[in-house]
């Protein structure tokens, strides 16, 4: 999947994955230690020749201190997380052709977009001979893959310039929060450092709720001295927190007021600025709440306008049968969807793949 880069930390995980280059060292370890069994493709290290392993590494990599930031840093994966079945079929009952673009349009894929996957899909049912039930099923999963697929949706993890820092933005009630809770404890499981920073100061309830999923996520938390505090100043003390405890990634929620552009603009800036002091941001995440339809496109083009958002949040998909919207917000505004979230619960949230996603529209599903 994707390549993930985190700081080496030997001394607290149970299993390190190492770089490629690193290997020899390991093998000659591991070829004295005839017990152990290790495979080149999937380097796991016993915790019996873990220290020693992380000792071979460490002087392997020994590099002048500019780069011992790199020397430092690790490939690994995440746990994995998928969309199970918490996108909506678009199907209650049997494909039929007819109906097609009535659905695709229902779902808020747009007319044109509706017209032309209706007309692939008859081009190319009559072109395989394909006309059950499950044949267009599949030529429609295809269909939609392929428009869904871009390079650029992982999410920007691997650049090893540590700490990562994302920014997420978004209207109030669209899932920040919550999307910021769940991804810190999934990079927790992964054995990542966490810090997070509470810059939605204006409502003491929007601290408290991140304090709650800080907890859960074991991550370490900045929050404002007092209420209506500068959101900036979090922003910078998060950054500065996350430097000093060698964190891999520090994640910043922000106030979701869309008073006017201009204000918005303003403030999202002056965040932006005090990050940019300290570290460089690797993702500004948008999140927006799939249920709310069209208005879910108007808010994503305010945001966009002001803020360089790298990538979209789309929440509430387990909640919605218009799962086109995330169609639509991808092609109309060209920013990839990063992640999916699929309910309140902290694994209810996914990478985007578009082939899950499309499986799930077409999905055959008893209830809808
Ligand atoms: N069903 C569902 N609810 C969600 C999802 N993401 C967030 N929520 C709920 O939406 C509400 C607002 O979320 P919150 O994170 O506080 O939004 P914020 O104001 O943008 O920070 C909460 O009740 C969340 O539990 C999701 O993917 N599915
Ligand atoms: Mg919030």
């Amino acid at each position: 999947m994707f390549k993930f880069l985190k700081r080496l930390r030997g001394s607290q995980s149970e299993v390190v994955e190492i770089e490629p280059e690193s290997l020899q060292e390991v093998e000659a370890l591991v070829t004295e230690d005839q017990s152990t069994h290790f495979q080149e493709t999937d380097v796991l290290v016993p915790e019996v020749i873990e220290d020693q392993a992380v000792a071979a590494i460490t002087s392997a990599l020994a590099v002048p201190d500019e780069e011992r930031s790199i020397s430092q840093v690790v490939e690994v994966e995440l746990p994995k997380r998928d969309l199970g079945d918490g996108i909506r079929s678009l199907f209650s009952s049997t494909v039929e052709l007819e109906d097609l673009e009535d659905i695709l349009i229902r779902a808020d894929f747009g007319l044109d977009t509706a017209i032309e996957v209706t007309e692939n899909l008859r081009a190319a049912a009559n072109k395989l001979g394909a006309s059950t039930d499950a044949e267009l099923r599949l030529l429609l999963k295809d269909q939609l893959t392929q428009r869904l697929t871009r390079e650029d949706s992982g999410l920007n993890l691997s650049t090893g310039k540590l700490p990562y820092v994302f920014l997420v933005v978004g209207v109030n009630g669209a899932g920040k929060t919550t999307t910021i809770g769940k991804l810190s404890r999934w990079l927790k499981d992964g054995d990542w450092n966490v810090v997070l920073g509470a810059a939605d100061t204006f409502r003491a309830a929007a601290v408290e709720q991140l304090e709650t999923w800080a907890k859960r996520a074991e991550a370490k938390i900045v929050r404002p001295e007092k209420e209506g505090q500068d959101p900036a100043s979090v922003a910078y003390q998060t950054v500065e927190l996350a430097i000093k405890e060698d964190a891999d990634i520090a994640i910043i929620d922000t106030a979701g007021r869309l008073q006017n552009k201009k204000d918005l603009m303003d403030e999202l800036g002056k965040i932006r600025r005090a990050i940019e002091k300290q570290a460089q941001i690797s993702e500004v995440l948008l999140v927006i709440d799939a249920t709310t339809g069209q208005n879910a496109m108007a808010q994503a083009k305010a945001f966009t306008e002001v803020a360089d958002v790298t990538g979209i949040v789309l929440t509430k998909l387990d909640g919605t049968a218009k799962g086109g919207i995330l169609y639509s917000l991808q092609k109309e505004l060209d920013i990839p969807i990063k992640l999916v979230g699929v309910g309140e619960g902290v694994n209810d949230f996914a990478f985007f793949s578009a082939e899950e996603f499309a499986k799930g529209l077409v999905a055959h599903k008893k209830s809808n």
